[in-house]
């Protein structure tokens, strides 16, 4: 790192003793150093990186813009960030400005996976290199360089798992769906129904979408125990915030969430390892929102043409109420 910053040094001293634009004083550098590259490296100092985030919908959401503005500040790169409250619309405009700026990298959290080629395309036009950060765009590989995130068809497959064993493999499962058409909310249905079909005691008998929020997710769960009444014994919440609504309403109804109903959600965030010990959630699927480092290191990759997978996930782990309470001050969301 030192030696890098000493390079850096060099080439600003170069160029303002000869005079000479960046471009040339590089070249200079790279036949007497034996660089293949005729341009000179960016830091994080110099990167520019425009940011599209999709709202504030979760406790999940914050976790992650909080990692994504500390941690550029912490490099020193600066950040155009924008929060799309939950709008498409609002993320294409964003991207658009993005473009106009010439920012280096452009960072995406696509609230839906449809409805990107366009402004991809204009993106990759202007020559601007986009990172799909959290959620897949349903786009041709060409118009992004790489996608870090979690796997969310194995966190639908996992809540399965976890759901099966809670209840003996019988259940009547309600599910509180995300946001419609996200990659999250995709993935962990189908992850979630894959698993089922191999037991036919579980059945799914209602679902509908929470939109992620705490507020939607009581809404919906209002709606299902209005249908259903007791005949429910299963929730599966597809992120925390949904499923601390379902027990607000549960507990409203007069049954008791995690004895009565048994609720299994994604995320793993704060409220969700206070639910467990409090008795009311029975587990939570990890979702890791803390994906700053790893961002900005492949967005400053890719602001120098450096070779990056094209796919980078993230660890997850699994947690229950056994030794939630030993957990929960190690938790940085
Ligand atoms: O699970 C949810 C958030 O895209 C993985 O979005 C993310 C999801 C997360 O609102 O809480």
């Amino acid at each position: 790192m030192k030696n890098y910053r000493a390079l850096i040094l060099l080439f600003a001293l170069v160029i303002g003793a000869t005079g000479c634009n960046a471009h040339g004083a590089a070249t200079t550098i790279a036949g007497t150093t034996g660089m293949s590259s005729d341009k000179p490296k960016k830091t994080y100092q110099d990167l520019v990186v425009g940011f599209a985030q999709i709202g504030a919908e979760s406790e999940w959401r914050t976790a992650d813009t909080l990692s994504i503005k500390e941690t550029a500040g912490q490099l020193g790169v600066e950040l155009e960030f924008s929060d799309a409250l939950q709008k498409q619309e609002n993320q294409i405009t964003a991207i658009k400005k993005f473009i106009a700026e010439k920012v280096d990298v452009i960072g995406i959290s696509p609230v839906v996976e449809t409805g990107w080629t366009d402004i991809f395309q204009e993106a990759k036009d202007a020559g601007i290199p986009i990172i799909l950060v959290d959620r897949r765009a349903d786009v041709p590989d060409d118009l992004y360089v790489t996608y870090l995130g979690s796997d969310f068809l194995e966190e639908g497959r996992n809540s399965a798992r976890i759901m099966v064993n809670l209840t003996n493999g019988k259940a009547n499962i309600v599910e509180l769906v995300g946001t419609i058409g996200s990659a999250p909310a995709n993935d962990r249905s189908a992850g979630f129904r894959e698993i089922l079909k191999g037991y036919p005691g579980m059945k799914i008998i209602d679902s509908a979408s929470g939109d992620f929020t705490q507020a939607r997710g009581k809404e919906v769960m209002q709606d299902f125990l209005r249908k259903h009444g007791n005949t429910i014994t299963a929730v599966f919440a597809q992120n925390d915030d949904m499923a601390l609504g379902a027990i607000e309403a549960i507990e409203e109804y007069g049954l008791k969430p995690g004895l009565d109903i048994k609720i299994v959600s994604v995320d793993a965030a704060r409220g969700a390892f206070e639910a467990m010990i409090a008795g009311t959630l029975n587990a939570t699927v990890e979702c890791n929102p803390l994906l700053g480092p790893q961002f900005f290191e492949l967005a400053l990759k890719v602001a120098n043409g450096e070779a990056v997978p094209k796919r980078v996930t993230s660890q997850e782990g699994i947690f229950f109420p056994e030794n939630a309470a030993e957990i929960l001050p190690t938790r940085k969301y």
